[in-house]
């Protein structure tokens, strides 16, 4: 038996024999369970102490790919999700969400990138034009499926809310702490939310024109519902998350201008969305926890 081994390796030094690169094939790797076996359930997240990326980085640097991006080494995800955070000056958030979500998403079994969609320059904010780019921008890297958008400064209190896709739009921040872990009113879709490739495109994405803070969720929610699809969301428990304290940007403060515009989604959606976006990539770094990409949206000026 030995010498059988011994020779078909010096084997393969001499020649290209069919038989010899099949014996070398790594073996076929079983699907992941549905439901993924290690979660804990409700976590302690806690916001007061520093979080160092570079320790983080040596941590992670057998386990995550480039970019921020991950594949579980011993079974096939059928969930491949890109995480897009709308960003601009919040490094300190970004660190505590780097620091309690890689785990949790490694936990879940799915093949991940986060992608950190950062606005450049010093306009208005616009979190949804911003998740637009982000959806562009992750298919040109990966043939993602599913997308969770997430604001940088929510963490899951429990490891059971996946980060995947469902049947309809999921949305995933149903109980935050700044709101006494309630809904705030049953259309809120707003902080972290999942829609499949099918899904997003169905609603011709979001729209690109809710500048500052407020309405932008509401919106998205709006086309959800026109386009015959409902809400899936995890229960009270499950849902629970933690929001970091933070002030408000001056640069998203609430446009008086939004509210109204709630009254002619139905009308408006088809043409501003993701047929109607424009932006250029400014700067692309990929980290061993995240992908940063700066994008010029062309955004107003206070
Ligand atoms: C709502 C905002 C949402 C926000 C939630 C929770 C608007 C539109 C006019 C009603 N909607 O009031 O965007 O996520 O509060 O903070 O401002």
């Amino acid at each position: 038996m030995n010498g059988f081994w011994k020779n078909s390796s010096t084997h393969l030094n001499e020649t290209t024999d069919q038989t010899t690169v099949t014996t070398a094939k790594p073996p076929v790797l079983p699907a992941c369970p549905e439901t993924p076996p290690d979660l804990k359930g409700p976590l302690r997240i806690e916001f007061n102490f520093k979080v160092n990326l570079d320790d983080m980085r040596k941590q992670y640097s057998g386990t995550l790919h480039e970019g921020g991006r991950y594949k579980p080494p011993d079974c096939v995800s059928k969930h491949k999700v890109a995480i897009i955070i709308p960003f601009r000056n919040r490094n300190e958030h970004l660190g505590y969400w780097l620091y309690y979500l890689h785990p949790i998403l490694i936990r879940q079994q799915i093949d991940y990138g986060v992608f950190v969609i950062n606005q450049d320059g010093e306009g208005i904010f616009n979190r949804a034009k911003l998740l637009n780019a982000g959806y562009v921008e992750v298919l040109k890297v990966y043939d993602y499926d599913c997308f969770v958008f997430s604001d940088v400064d929510l963490v899951p209190l429990n490891d059971r809310n996946l980060y995947r896709c469902f049947n309809n739009p999921r949305h995933l921040a149903v109980a935050m702490d700044k709101f006494n872990f309630r809904l705030p009113y049953t259309g809120y879709y707003g902080g972290v939310s999942s829609l499949s490739r099918n899904q997003y495109i169905k609603i011709n994405g979001f729209s690109n024109t809710f500048w500052g803070w407020g309405g932008e969720d509401d919106d998205i929610y709006q086309r959800i519902v026109f386009r015959g699809m409902s809400i899936s969301r995890p229960d009270m428990e499950t849902g629970k998350y933690r929001m970091i304290r933070h002030n408000r940007d001056v640069h998203n403060e609430p446009n008086p201008q939004n509210p109204d515009k709630l009254h002619h989604t139905r009308m408006t959606m088809d043409r501003d969305g993701m047929n109607t976006l424009k932006y250029t990539v400014k700067k692309i770094e990929k980290d061993i926890l995240y992908t940063f990409i700066t994008v010029d949206i062309e955004a107003p000026m206070k």
